[in-house]
């Protein structure tokens, strides 16, 4: 019985010694690391082997980001072509009231601008207009978040009063009795990367058709579902190098 209190007494001091030097990081972290390591090591000899586990993986962390930050620099400008995207995917849910509504759109990169394909359900049956909107920001329940439309050309927020097109148009959804739609499209001149860089944005499906007196917004009402364009796998064919490994999916 004395054993184990005494055991557990140098635990409780080496633990309270572990905490210290915790606190310590900030005054003097060289200092504070070493007086941690040894600490920890002790630590494991009387079972404290999850602490010194977790203070360990801190430090090998912690060396490991500093090697990442000064190598990735030169690493910036000669990105593997390989991890160039090539395609780009957006998964849309339905904004607050609209939980049914789903929605799946995948780019890929033409010479000309991007191609894509939609899938859509849970939508009321009739048109609904679609668009690349300013923002992949679909924080807000009713999609606000997401902004305006993304203009290709031009201000996005302010867009010549002029315009005669609607802008970041994916056309209408032609939405069947059964809640679901599929189209395919084109956008001519936007990109995956660069200035007219498509992923990061978000996209909207309304309630309405589009409105094409009304550009550049096209009057399309209230927002159903929202999603977030990101960078996807190319999935096979076309000519991209990873195709290979296209059948996984
Ligand atoms: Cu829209």
């Amino acid at each position: 019985m004395k054993h184990v209190l005494s055991i557990s007494a140098a635990m409780l001091i080496a633990m309270s010694m572990t905490a210290c030097g915790s606190n310590d990081d900030n005054s003097d972290a060289a200092a504070s690391d070493t007086a941690q390591t040894n600490t920890a090591s002790q630590n494991s000899e009387t079972g404290g082997g999850d602490m010194s586990g977790g203070e360990s993986m801190d430090t090998q962390s912690s060396e490991n980001m500093s090697g990442d930050s000064s190598a990735s620099g030169g690493e910036d400008a000669m990105a593997a072509d390989e991890d160039m995207p090539k395609a780009a995917v957006a998964v849309l849910h339905g904004t607050q009231g609209n939980d049914d509504v789903m929605a799946t759109i995948r780019f890929t990169s033409q010479d000309d601008g991007l191609a894509y394909t939609t899938q859509a359900s849970g939508l009321a049956p009739g048109k609904h207009g679609y668009h690349i909107h300013l923002y992949g920001d679909c924080s807000a329940a009713d999609g606000t978040s997401a902004g305006t439309h993304f203009n290709l050309e031009g201000s996005s927020e302010n867009p010549p009063a002029d315009i005669d097109r609607i802008t970041g148009d994916l056309g209408d959804l032609d939405v069947g009795e059964d809640g679901t739609a599929s189209a395919k499209g084109m956008i001519a001149g936007a990109k995956l990367t660069g200035p007219k860089a498509i992923i990061g944005r978000g996209i909207i499906i309304h309630e309405k058709p589009n409105d094409p007196s009304q550009p550049p917004i096209g009057a399309a009402g209230s927002r159903q579902a929202c999603g977030v364009i990101g960078i996807a796998k190319p999935q096979g064919g076309s000519g991209d190098s990873s195709g290979r490994s296209g059948g996984a999916m």
